[in-house]
């Protein structure tokens, strides 16, 4: 491992916790505006959460609920482009929050000249908005969407993308991610991997993280240690030091959580 020289975040359940009650909203409101009689509750949406990507999200649902084969490719990406405006405007209207201490730790890193990066399955039409509505302080070096790589997560596209746009080898950077597609997409890139689980993720397949908590932490409100494989100190709290710590530390076999 050379030195540290940048963090790449995956961004729906990482940095922000978008999912349940702003991609999902999002997803019933254009269903609702379509005239069709589908709703994904909170657990239902965990599960299409598996599906990277909300078009073929949306396409996978609806042959599994026996749409017309021949109307889904269309109909999934009607409702996709909705389902994309709607996004922007609950992003607008405040609806998607940062998790606690992710700005905390973007700014530590931000101050140690470490470069920012976002690799996201999610489409570049809402993420600028929601860098720039809810991150608006923070300057990301890189930020590859997934509309913008020939293959979403777990593919490693994205994150290769990232590196490529960063200048750096993968073994000049960690990775930061929420699921266990993120995961397999970050080690498939050979990045060293923390995994920041949440409501959606914590049961995920994780054997592959260095490291993986249940939040970055603040100060007063320590996050968990869930699972670790790189015998880093942990103290609590995801922090610029920490970070580097894992970088340099040596991969061991899978400690049961
Ligand atoms: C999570 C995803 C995205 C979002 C929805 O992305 O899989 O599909 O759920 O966004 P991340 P789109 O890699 O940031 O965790 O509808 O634009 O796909
Ligand atoms: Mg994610």
């Amino acid at each position: 491992m050379r030195d540290l020289e940048a963090v790449v975040f995956d961004l729906d359940g990482t940095l922000v916790d978008s999912e349940r009650h702003g991609h999902r909203v999002a997803f019933n409101l254009a269903f609702s505006e379509a005239g069709l009689p589908y709703v994904w509750d909170e657990d239902t949406y965990g599960e299409l959460l598996r599906i990277t990507g909300g078009q073929r999200r949306i396409a996978q649902f609806l042959g599994s609920v026996g749409f017309e084969p021949d109307d889904i490719d269309s109909t999934a990406a009607g409702l996709h482009r909705r389902k994309t405006e709607i996004m922007r405007d609950l992003v607008s209207s405040g609806r998607v929050e940062p998790r606690p201490g992710a700005r905390r730790l973007l700014a530590e890193l931000g101050s140690e000249g470490i470069a920012l990066a976002v690799a996201t399955t999610g489409s570049r039409a809402w993420v600028e908005d929601l860098l720039g509505q809810v991150l608006g302080e923070v300057e990301f070096a890189a930020v590859v969407c997934g509309d913008e790589v020939p293959t979403r997560k777990p593919d490693p596209a994205a994150f290769t993308e990232s590196l490529r746009r960063l200048g750096l080898q993968a073994d000049q950077a960690v990775a930061v991610e929420d699921s266990g597609e993120g995961l397999a997409a970050a080690r498939g890139a050979g990045l060293v991997t923390l995994v920041v689980v949440n409501g959606y993720t914590a049961d995920h397949d994780l054997g592959a993280a260095n490291l993986v908590v249940d939040g970055f932490g603040e100060p007063r409100a320590p996050a968990r240690l869930m699972a670790d494989r790189s015998g880093v100190r942990w103290s609590g709290m995801v922090d610029a030091a920490l970070v580097r710590a894992l970088s340099r530390a040596r991969l061991e076999p899978p400690v049961p959580r």
